[in-house]
């Protein structure tokens, strides 16, 4: 595991302090960290090591953390919601939580004084919120309707949970995997419409055949960063469900031990792919797995437009329904959360389920109860059939709360759609993607209409403002956008939108 490590003589001040001490190793000190409270906490515990455990130091509201879950395949129970919703709840004005671009659920407002206490309440109702921040794997991503969707090819919900099992040890903590160069993202798409944008991650697992046989085409090394984005490329191999495992271990092993470690901007996984080539690079992986990987299925199954789930759909179970709710701009309060709780359990099995566009699905509503499901209250504020802005924004977190952020964006993402919706009427919904700063959290790339964060000077004064990305493509033949125009201060923006929605996307005014 060190080999890199001796490699390189110059490390980066992470490497260093990671090299110091496992980020992991915070997990004995939460009682004391809860006892001294935030201020005293040591500084790189508190803003960096901490965030092995999921727990974020925001600058922006010192004192008050965030909490990153881990939501394989974005699916969790109503009680989990619950328990999540009652400790929102407890922060009133100042807690909410927001659905991610990885169909996962952020808490917010949380004093580090109550974290054990919150710790031991999500191991008794199996959530987890270990390694999803920093040099760790993110939330494993599968297909939002794995399971209840009638066409889909596979069920991804046993192999995420699985793959997350892996790397976490059972989320109790695997230092195996705590150590990584960089963040790292995995996703599996079991469905035609890869509706977990498998392109943008470094392993995604694409459905496809192979002499009849059901596997997965391999791509890799695809990341956004500040400095570089890139869609991921084909490895040119094909997997069997039995061997996804494996082969997320050992590609994360060939990180883990041989990737870039000297410059952070250059420690994804496909910078280390650039430096040894994709042949040597899947070489490596063959030996390490001790097998030779077929290639690549010839065509794979990702046929279909990008579903957004959003209204009702039969199951593949005959009788039953998924709803899929518009949660705008993925923010919701406790209030809302014990409510999604109440009608997954009143209407479904309990379930919920989240989407990368930050919206939520309760699977499983018979057709008896469905006309009394669409007459809840909830529904007027979590639309199933919202204006077609509103339904596909997506937006990053933004300077309320990250201090990366160069821009506000839920709040602006949401008040620029309402107004354009007043005097447009769209003949279908346009992807807007807003991103408060080129780290690209909220994946303008993959819009239809992106917008990127940044300042520009407006009469002598520094102002918010947006680049604007366009092009982006998901599902079948999913290709990255790119920027078409630089620093449009935010106050100018709407017009340019109206007309890029008239002009592009055949919008009329009303
Ligand atoms: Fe992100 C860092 C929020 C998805 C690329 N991201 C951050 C931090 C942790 C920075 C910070 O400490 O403040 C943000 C936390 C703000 C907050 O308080 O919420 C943050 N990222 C998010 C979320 C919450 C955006 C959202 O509103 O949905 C998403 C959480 C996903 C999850 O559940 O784990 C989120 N981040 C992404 C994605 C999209 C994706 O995975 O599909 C990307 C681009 C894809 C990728 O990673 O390749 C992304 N985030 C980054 C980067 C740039 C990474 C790089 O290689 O340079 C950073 C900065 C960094 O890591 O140094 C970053
Ligand atoms: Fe923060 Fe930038 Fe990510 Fe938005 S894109 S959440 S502003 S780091």
């Amino acid at each position: 595991m060190t080999r890199t490590i001796e490699r390189q003589t110059k490390l980066n001040s992470f490497e260093k302090f990671k090299a110091e001490k496992d980020g992991l190793a915070v997990k004995t000190e939460i009682e004391n960290f809860a006892k001294i409270g935030w201020e005293a906490i040591d500084k790189t515990d508190r803003n960096h090591r901490l965030k092995w455990l999921g727990v974020f130091f925001r600058p922006v509201t010192p004192g008050k953390f965030m909490l990153r879950m881990r939501m394989p395949n974005g699916i969790l129970t109503s009680k989990q919601m619950g328990v999540l919703a009652e400790i929102v709840q407890r922060y009133g004005n100042d807690g909410s939580a927001d659905i991610t671009t990885r169909q996962n659920l952020q808490l917010r407002g949380i004093a580090i004084e109550d974290i054990p206490d919150i710790f031991n309440k999500f191991e008794k109702a199996g959530l987890t919120s270990v390694q999803s921040g920093m040099d760790n794997v993110r939330n494993i991503t599968g297909s939002p309707v794995a399971g209840i969707d009638a066409n889909e090819l596979y069920d991804t919900r046993e192999l995420v949970k699985q793959v997350q099992d892996m790397i976490t040890g059972n989320n109790k903590g695997n230092s195996e995997f705590t150590n990584l160069p960089r963040k790292f993202n995995i996703a599996i798409a079991g469905c035609r419409d890869n509706s977990v944008h498998a392109e943008i991650n470094d392993i995604a697992f694409i459905p496809a055949y192979k002499n009849e046989k059901f596997g997965f085409n391999i791509l890799v090394g695809g990341f956004f960063s500040a400095k570089r984005c890139e869609a991921a490329i084909p490895l040119n191999a094909w997997v069997e469900p039995s061997q996804v495992l494996t082969l997320c271990r050992v590609i994360l092993e060939v990180y883990r031990d041989y990737g870039l470690r000297e410059n952070r901007q250059k420690s994804r996984l496909m910078w280390l792919i650039d430096e040894w080539g994709l042949e040597e690079f899947r070489s490596k992986v063959e030996g390490q797995m001790g097998i030779t990987l077929e290639t690549e299925a010839l065509k794979d199954e990702i046929i279909w437009e990008k579903r957004d789930h959003i209204g009702i759909y039969k199951q593949k179970q005959l009788g039953l329904n998924y709803v899929g709710l518009n949660i705008p701009v993925g923010r919701f309060y406790a209030a809302d959360m014990f409510d999604l709780a109440r009608l997954a359990e009143v209407y479904g099995n309990g379930e919920i389920r989240l989407t990368v566009e930050q919206n939520v699905i309760i699977p499983n509503i018979p057709d008896s109860r469905l006309e009394t499901f669409l007459t809840e209250p909830l529904l007027e504020k979590f639309s199933i059939d919202p204006q077609s802005l509103t339904r596909a924004i997506v937006s990053c977190t933004g300077s309320q709360f990250c201090n990366f952020a160069l821009i506000e964006t839920k709040n602006r993402a949401l008040a620029i759609a309402k107004e354009l919706e007043t005097e447009l009427s769209m003949p279908k919904p346009v992807r807007i993607h807003w991103t408060g700063c080129p780290n690209s959290c909220g994946q303008p790339q993959v819009a239809e209409i992106g917008l990127m964060g940044t300042k520009v000077r407006k009469n002598g004064k520094m102002v918010d403002a947006v680049n604007l990305y366009m092009g982006g493509k998901v599902g079948k033949d999913a290709q990255l956008g790119s920027c078409i125009q630089k620093s449009i201060p935010c106050e100018d923006l709407k017009p340019i939108l109206r007309n890029l929605l008239i002009e592009n996307f055949a919008a009329q005014p009303k």
